[in-house]
């Protein structure tokens, strides 16, 4: 029986795709209503296809509880916050995990960390709470580090066709970690030692976060000289070894823009391209405040109230805020006495969390004279006709009327 430790964004997906393969699963999580919810046979955050296999699961008997169970497999697939200020991982969500896993687990269990850590998190904070504890790892305990993959949109599919990467110490235990994932997934799945496979997860997204800022550095240059940086782009794209992302309103999520903080903390002086396309992206929300501010002058509207901004999430069709370039964009107003005054509107997010938030689309699209795309979620690209009329500002490009004002 495999424990996946951590129902949240990447453990609850991971549970589900294990027991509709035949695997026999416990998720545990701490948060109880997160745990009732599941049990009540409700699945707790949006996603493609995965209410599917929500049900299929069940059919094949996953079990929910708050519980460690005691088994010779584990997943632990836990957030792994960053110190803003050092800007290295947070692993004490993992140690706690790891801790609560010694207590019940049976002699010989795998401990499989799929949560995201930088290089050298297992020697440095895993290896040393298993050991003090009289463990002897390699007999006693195995470790095994899986980073996950998975993108949030695409999240089913990707489990079954991603390739991925098992970093052990010992490449019995790699096989045998191997086979578990093999049970959903068909993409290569490469063995590797655990440091090996901690940096490759860090790597992956920072170039994912280096690209990006470089498409948006060129949306700065563009827009300095009056050039159109998306005509650009798609033309040197179409040379065959240039694949030049899209500029945005700044890069969030969990992921990308945490991970190339991971390098830039741990080897400082080293990591400075990795750095400058940090602080590029983090600036992207007050470029586009800017961009808003001198759209506003152009179209003499001097009343904020009248703007509203389209999306909240971190990008479409997520229901996930974390990092939001929106929400980063409400708190740099904020500082400028702005906020509250603006409208916003998310049809991913049902609760109240600012002011001036609307819930009908309809609704929002009536009290205001401009508006701002910060998300391009399918219900606004079925929808486009209804804003035609207001002036638009569009962070994503994704909207096709007369005289829409790009980044
Ligand atoms: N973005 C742009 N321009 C682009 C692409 C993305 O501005 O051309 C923005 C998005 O709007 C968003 C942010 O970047 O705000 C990140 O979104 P994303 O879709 O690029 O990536 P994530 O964070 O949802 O998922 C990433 C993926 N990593 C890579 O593609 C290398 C995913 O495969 C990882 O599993 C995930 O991080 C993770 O959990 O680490």
């Amino acid at each position: 029986m495999v424990n996946v430790i951590g129902l949240g964004y990447i453990g609850l997906p991971t549970a589900l795709m294990l027991a509709s393969h035949g695997i026999e699963v416990v998720g545990t999580d701490y948060n109880k209503e997160l745990v009732d919810t599941l049990k009540a046979g409700e699945i707790t955050f949006d996603e493609k296809g995965l209410e599917k296999v929500f049900f299929q699961a069940i059919d094949a008997g996953i079990e929910f509880s708050e519980s460690y169970m005691s088994t010779d497999t584990y997943i632990i697939a836990v957030p792994t916050p960053y110190d803003k200020n050092t800007k290295k991982v947070n692993a004490c969500y993992v140690i706690d995990a790891i801790k609560s896993v010694l207590e019940v687990c049976s002699k010989g269990a795998v401990i499989i960390i799929e949560s995201t850590i930088s290089p050298s998190t297992v020697d440095k904070y895993v290896r040393p709470v298993i050991e003090e504890r009289g463990y002897v790892i390699g007999s006693d305990i195995y470790l095994s580090h899986a980073p996950e993959r998975i993108i949030p949109g695409n999240m089913v599919y990707e489990l079954k066709h991603n390739s991925r990467t098992i970093g052990v110490d010992d490449k019995i235990i790699g096989e045998k970690v191997k086979k578990l994932y093999s049970s959903f997934c068909e993409g290569e799945i490469v063995v590797t030692d655990i440091r090996t496979a901690e940096m490759t997860k860090v790597v992956e997204n920072t170039f994912r976060d280096i690209n990006i800022a470089y498409a948006n550095e060129l949306a700065k240059i563009c827009r300095s000289d009056n050039m159109d940086v998306y005509e650009i782009i798609r033309i040197a794209n179409m040379h065959p070894r240039v694949n030049i992302l899209s500029p945005g309103p700044g890069v969030g999520g969990h992921c990308i823009s945490v991970d190339p903080w991971f390098l830039v903390g741990d080897y400082p002086g080293l990591a400075n391209i990795i750095l400058a396309a940090r602080k590029i992206n983090d600036g992207m929300p007050d470029f586009v405040l800017d961009r808003i501010n001198a759209i506003m002058k152009e179209n003499d509207i001097s009343d904020v109230s009248k703007v509203g901004l389209y999306g909240l999430t971190y990008k479409e069709n997520v229901d996930d805020m974390r990092e939001s370039p929106t929400i980063q964009m409400l708190t740099s107003m904020e500082r400028h006495l702005a906020n509250g005054l603006i409208k916003v509107y998310d049809p991913y997010i049902k609760r109240d969390i600012i002011k001036n938030q609307y819930h009908n689309f309809d609704e929002f699209i009536d009290d205001i004279d401009m508006i701002v795309i910060m998300v391009a979620h399918d219900e606004l690209k079925e929808n486009m006709c209804k804003i035609e009329g207001k002036v638009i500002l569009d962070t994503r490009n994704v909207c096709q009327l007369e005289g829409v004002y790009r980044l």
